[in-house]
């Protein structure tokens, strides 16, 4: 994080990440949506972190991203003992770093089925990732929506509900805000681009999602960049 994107109230989080020195790298927060969820895990529990922000699509890209993994792919956790190259392996790690602030669900049953729908978003997903690609500055309604996204979105729809009915009351996906909703929190984005339809409490749990501070704050951050990479980008009709 720089000093000037900071909302004040987590200049204390930026101002104790040099004790634990760790750093993530990410892509342009306007459409890195692997980027978006470890960024927004860490930020909402307070995990102090510096931000290394590498733009996507450039010249440059490849070879600054290589300093930190030859993987090649961001996000990327540096920490003083070791570097994780993966979005999910991040949040495990920190989930085990930092117990005291139950990163995951309490519950165990709540737990594994937090695992399964971050597991089924990890691995799954490839309609609604191909067509309908994360933009938080565009705005796209209607847009995207191939007979493989329209099947990824039914499909996430029927996973949140379930979660919320029994698991969330309601509020966040397993109650308190967890790592499942910092994993969904680009699906979020996307249905508010592409202005995707929900029933009632799907998109009440979107807005939530949207306006919790460490969302927020990615947002905000998202907007202000300029980068523009064209296929990301829907042309007018
Ligand atoms: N499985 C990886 C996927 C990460 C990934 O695909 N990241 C994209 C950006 S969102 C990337 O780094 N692309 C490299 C590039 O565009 O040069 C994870 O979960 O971290």
């Amino acid at each position: 994080m720089q000093a000037t994107d900071l909302d004040p109230t987590l200049s204390e989080t930026l101002s104790n990440a040099e004790h634990t020195g760790m750093k993530l790298v990410i892509g342009n927060k306007n459409y890195s949506s692997w980027s978006m969820r470890p960024w927004v895990a860490m930020t909402a529990f307070g995990i102090p972190f510096q931000e290394i922000r590498i733009a996507l699509d450039q010249p440059d890209t490849s070879s600054r991203i290589a300093r930190y993994s030859s993987a090649g792919r961001v996000p990327v956790l540096v920490t003083s003992e070791t570097t994780i190259w993966d979005s999910l392996a991040i949040c495990e790690y920190l989930a085990e770093q930092f117990p005291e602030k139950d990163m995951w669900p309490q519950d165990m049953v709540a737990r594994a089925m937090a695992r399964c729908i971050c597991a089924e978003m990890h691995s799954g997903f490839a309609g609604l990732r191909s067509a309908m690609g994360m933009n938080i500055r565009g705005s796209f309604p209607g847009k995207g929506r191939t007979p493989e996204a329209q099947a990824d979105i039914g499909r996430i729809c029927e996973m949140w509900e379930t979660c919320l009915s029994h698991f969330g009351h309601h509020q966040f996906l397993f109650g308190d805000f967890s790592i499942a909703d910092a994993y969904f929190s680009p699906v979020v984005m996307r249905f508010r681009t592409y202005a995707v339809s929900l029933a009632p409490a799907l998109q009440a749990y979107v807005e939530r999602v949207a306006a919790h501070p460490a969302v927020a704050q990615w947002m905000r951050e998202a907007l202000a960049e300029t980068e523009v990479i064209a296929k990301y980008e829907f042309l007018p009709d």
